[in-house]
């Protein structure tokens, strides 16, 4: 049986025939990821990066105006929207699909209007109206968990069993998704690695890759790239964690991810080749 992702203007099959990991690189937009303030410089250093991904074989590109680390503030809708608008129109006609990475209805609605061809939410579609701004699109649908919010998550993670409850949550999710008449073929789970989680937690959780997509019965992101996690196990700094992390791509493709969210684009994808050319 072939199963299919509807991706806006694309489609991605994740079983069966053709089904085989894509590659999303990380589009950060936010004050850190660019060496000085000013809107045209920031867009400058989006579209180079944007263009370097896409040189070394990027599928996806996940455009991101608040960082997600933990302890991070949050950001005015204004700041995000100004952020991310102009990144979005600069690249959507580049050639990979585009996903922005948001929790804020407004701004799912304006990136819906430009075209996206997935909405990312690490809030999994909770917050009040983001399930009616991308009901009636064609976008795929990103439902990330994540135990409290960026700013508290890491002080004291705690699970009973994180496996089962973290596939309770998304199937919730799920269902109340589907409840608003969305097509469930526009549905992507992700567990959410270091979103309110222990290094324990987060292992855990990656070998049970195969399980939650059995369970669910949906396509699966991972997104471990560069994260702690990496660092636990390899005592690196996060400067040092490519290939850690590319370590941790195979190991979610390889119990059947679709999707994995990547810094290190090139190498990645040299990576996937081999695996799928090994398959
Ligand atoms: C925005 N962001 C940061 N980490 C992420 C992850 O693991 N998954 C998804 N979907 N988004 C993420």
């Amino acid at each position: 049986m072939q199963s299919t992702l509807q991706f806006g203007r694309f489609n991605y099959p994740w079983r069966g025939q053709g089904a085989r990991a894509r590659v999303m690189g990380i589009l950060n937009v936010t004050p850190d990821s660019f060496s000085d303030g000013g809107n045209y410089q920031s867009l400058e250093f989006a579209i180079s990066h944007a263009e370097e991904m896409i040189e070394a074989g990027v599928e996806i590109i996940d455009i991101g105006g608040e960082s997600t680390r933990p302890g991070s503030p949050p950001v005015s809708l204004e700041d995000e929207l100004q952020r991310v608008m102009p990144v979005l129109y600069a690249v959507r006609d580049m050639g990979p699909a585009i996903s922005v990475d948001t929790y804020k209805p407004q701004v799912m609605r304006e990136a819906i209007i430009a075209g996206v061809d997935m909405i990312n939410d690490i809030n999994g579609f909770r917050a009040p109206g983001a399930i009616e701004a991308v009901r009636d699109a064609d976008c795929a649908l990103c439902i990330m968990h994540m135990q409290s919010d960026p700013q508290h998550m890491q002080l004291a993670p705690a699970y009973t069993d994180v496996v089962a409850e973290v596939s309770a949550f998304l199937r919730e999710r799920v269902e109340a998704l589907l409840a608003a008449g969305i097509d469930r073929r526009r549905l992507c789970i992700d567990p959410g690695f270091g979103f309110g989680k222990t290094v324990e937690h987060n292992y855990t959780l990656l070998k049970a890759t195969s399980r939650l997509i059995d369970e669910l019965d949906l396509p699966l992101l991972a997104g471990l790239s560069r994260k702690s996690m990496v660092g636990a196990v390899t005592g690196k700094p996060v400067e040092q964690r490519m290939a850690g992390s590319v370590g941790g791509a195979l190991a979610a493709v390889a119990q059947g991810a679709l999707i994995v969210r990547v810094h290190d684009v090139a190498e990645t994808v040299d990576a996937l080749k081999v695996w799928h050319a090994a398959q």
